[in-house]
């Protein structure tokens, strides 16, 4: 058996989580393409994985606004709230605790999702060399224009909004999506951000967006209940930042401020090398006084390390956990994992989505 601090319960703000080990957010394109409602499937897929500390759901859209990709599901209708509760209803039933992600894609996005096929919006008007996935196929992301600042207030609200349908719809809590070259995080980057007035410029000026939203978030539903993902250094979805190492410890610091339950940290290239640039998380992770989340391409010998020095509180999983229901299991017995199908990552039906085998269902089957 092992003693791994991984398969230790623990807090995370009010709640108690069975195990540090947190199932990160992941894209599925699957909601029902009428309403962007969750699939009819999402309670089996989430609670299948219900033996994670914590899940956190896929990427949800604030607001049709916020959509960038074909099928992905949002969290602003009374239809989508009705959905997300027999996910929360699953899940609770099986012991598990679920935060929802909120989302805002900012210019990753494209005219066809667009209310009246306007254009996605952005800090500055300039194009993402990067594409996204609309009508079945990839396609090149649309020219953005940028927000004006009256349309700000009306960005922030709708975060607002979304955290309080997700209580309504059961959740545990929220994760609010900083990361990955979104519209909060162009916001906070200075190769997206061009603006000139107070959402512009220096670091305090690009992060009030982000801090906004954070604020706004946590006085409707608590600090205690508050999450936020951020990833520093990713080159995902064509953004950059001069100098991330002030700018993320200031972010750092107002976070502190807003008492907010956990950073979510993406180490290094979204899906890809943890040492893509240098940057120190050892900073953020001294700074923060909340839950300390680690992601990126770990696996159960990283994991244990960076618990045992102090270095996260809980590891969040991604790609593994797509394929590998029981991941918690197989971590927990160095079992070997099922390789996942890329073809059925994004979109499609129960394939590659609910039929993963567990050990057990595997063992049966023999
Ligand atoms: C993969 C495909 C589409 C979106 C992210 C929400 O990177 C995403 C995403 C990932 O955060």
């Amino acid at each position: 058996m092992s003693t791994s601090k991984l398969f230790e319960p623990t807090k995370l703000g009010p709640i108690t989580l069975a195990n540090r080990i947190a199932m990160a957010p992941l894209t599925r394109n699957r909601a029902i393409p009428d309403g962007l409602i969750p699939s009819p499937l999402a309670p089996e897929y989430y609670g299948q994985r219900a033996t994670a500390g914590l899940l956190i759901t896929e990427a949800s859209q604030v607001s049709q606004q916020g959509q960038g990709y074909q099928d992905t599901p949002g969290i602003y209708s009374d239809a989508q709230i009705a959905g997300w509760k027999k996910v929360t209803d699953e899940v609770h039933k099986r012991g598990g605790k679920i935060f929802i992600q909120l989302w805002h894609v900012g210019r990753i996005s494209h005219v066809d999702l667009q209310p009246n096929g306007g254009k996605p919006v952005a800090p500055s008007a300039i194009k993402a060399n990067t594409k996204t996935f609309v009508g079945g196929k990839f396609v090149d992301v649309s020219e953005p224009r940028a927000l004006e600042l009256s349309e700000i207030p009306g960005i922030v609200d709708d975060f607002r909004k979304a955290a309080a349908n997700a209580i309504k719809a059961g959740f545990d809590g929220v994760e609010i999506h900083g990361a990955n070259g979104y519209l909060l995080d162009q916001f906070v980057r200075d190769s997206s951000n061009k603006r000139t007035d107070q959402y512009g410029g220096s670091i305090e000026n690009r992060a009030r967006l982000m801090i906004e939203v954070a604020t706004a978030v946590a006085k409707e539903i608590g600090p205690e209940r508050t999450g936020i993902r951020i990833s520093p250094v990713t080159p995902a979805n064509d953004v950059s930042d001069s100098n991330p190492q002030p700018l993320f410890d200031y972010i750092t610091d107002e976070f502190n401020k807003l008492k907010l339950v956990y950073i979510h940290v993406i180490e290094g290239a979204t899906g890809g090398p943890r040492d893509v640039a240098p940057f120190d998380y050892a900073s953020l992770r001294k700074r923060f006084n909340g839950t300390y989340i680690a992601n990126n391409a770990y696996d159960r010998a990283l994991a244990d390390q960076h618990l045992a020095s102090g270095a996260a509180d809980l590891i969040a999983f991604g790609k593994p956990f797509i394929s590998n229901p029981d991941l918690v299991e197989r971590l927990k017995l160095n079992a070997p994992l099922n390789e996942g199908d890329r073809n059925t990552f994004y979109g499609g039906g129960a394939k590659g989505y609910t039929d993963y085998p567990t050990l057990e269902s595997a063992q049966a089957a023999q």
